[in-house]
């Protein structure tokens, strides 16, 4: 069977287009379109209560985010300890932030950096430690702080995926000293582009300073900034956007089970915790790039278009000047990809799209 229509690996789950409308009049109204309008307070407040904290600092993209933060905790210049195994922002971050990745390899199961090769890479030149939640799995986040303390280390997680995830009795992006996530048009929560970083005490201060020019409250400038402001329009998208979450949340672990339920054990899964996951992807591991490639070739004969989330493995990136080995990276990187999964994708369409890749297999 092939789809009349292609189907993308992601597709953004939005309101109506009326709420927006009807959300974007007191900004026509009053004129404010940016610097940290009543749009913006109001997405921070409902992620807070969302979440349960009260450390959201909403932010133009999970890039700027991930730099926001590095910069909050004065890691210019350091070695950061990070994975190989995510999105280019995270190590393309390190780098524009003038910062030294060092890559230490991922666990082959959770595929988040591997806890226990880490402290085997700290030197003298170590600042920090920048995990990624990887598609929403929990880093262990009891280890890695207990290296960090030990050494003196910072630590950023990149929750990019991890929106909604609560982990050991809070909120996944309230753990390291600072979180940080992302609401581009691809994630579980949309605010077309936009973010976060979360942190409390004085640290969300000088976020809430950097991201705004380095301004105080009173416009004095305070710190070296940059200009990392949500827009009121961006806001007002998310606002209407979160109250849908929860409904994502259950359509898209009802997409994975169904995939699971005919992939069965033909294929390999990331391993999680049901409680700590959002399924906002649907990775499989196959035995080889070679069957992977057969497999993408098929799908896209069939109007299907899964990503090669996330290849290559960032160890392996021209940006990087020395290459360290990272065998399991660079092996799992080369077998993976995210089947489509979203809100308005029928089950039925599901079960065509497992079915084509176990014909495939
Ligand atoms: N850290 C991690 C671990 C990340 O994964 C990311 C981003 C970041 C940091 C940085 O966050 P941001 O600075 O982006 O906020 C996508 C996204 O651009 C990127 O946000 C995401 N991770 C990455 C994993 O995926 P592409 O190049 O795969 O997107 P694209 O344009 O191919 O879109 C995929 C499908 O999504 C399309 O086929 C259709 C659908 N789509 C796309 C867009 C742009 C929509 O439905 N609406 C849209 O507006 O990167």
């Amino acid at each position: 069977m092939r789809f009349e229509n292609p189907i993308f690996v992601t597709r953004s789950t939005v309101a109506p287009l009326n709420h927006y409308s009807k959300e974007l009049e007191s900004v026509w109204e009053s004129g404010i379109f940016t610097h940290n309008g009543p749009k913006v307070r109001r997405f921070e407040s409902e992620i807070n209560r969302f979440l349960g904290c009260d450390s959201t600092v909403a932010v133009t993209n999970g890039t700027i985010a991930i730099q926001i933060a590095m910069r909050a905790l004065d890691l210019t210049g350091g070695e950061i300890i990070t994975t190989p195994f995510s999105w280019i922002a995270t190590c393309s971050s390190i780098l524009w932030e003038r910062c030294t990745p060092v890559f230490v390899d991922i666990d082959p199961n959770t595929l988040n950096i591997d806890p226990s090769k880490i402290e085997a890479a700290v030197t003298k030149q170590t600042r920090a430690i920048l995990g990624v939640h990887v598609f929403s799995n929990p880093c262990d986040v009891v280890k890695i702080d207990t290296v960090a303390k030990k050494h003196h280390l910072k630590v950023i997680y990149d929750g990019a995926h991890a929106f909604g995830v609560q982990h050991l009795g809070r909120s996944l992006l309230d753990f390291g000293d600072i979180s940080t996530t992302s609401f581009h048009a691809t994630k579980l929560l949309s605010s077309g582009e936009g973010g976060a970083v979360f942190a409390n005490g004085s640290t969300k201060e000088r976020l809430q300073s950097i991201r705004f020019f380095g301004h105080d409250p009173e416009k004095n400038i305070i710190d070296t900034g940059c200009n990392g402001k949500m827009t009121e329009l961006h806001a007002a998208l998310g606002l209407i956007n979160l109250p849908l979450v929860p409904s994502i949340l259950q359509k898209r672990k009802a997409i994975y089970q169904q995939y699971r339920s005919i992939l069965d054990d033909k294929v390999r899964y990331q391993h999680f915790s049901e409680n700590a996951y959002n399924f906002s992807y649907m990775p499989i591991i196959l035995d080889s790039e070679k069957q992977l490639l057969r497999v993408i070739e098929e799908l896209n004969a069939n109007n299907v278009f899964p990503r090669r989330y996330f290849y290559p493995s960032l160890n392996t990136v021209n940006a990087v000047k020395e290459y360290t080995p990272c065998p399991i990276s660079e092996d799992i990187s080369s077998r993976i990809m995210t089947l489509p999964s979203y809100h308005d994708l029928d089950l039925k369409d599901v079960t065509a799209i497992a079915k084509m890749v176990l014909a495939t297999l």
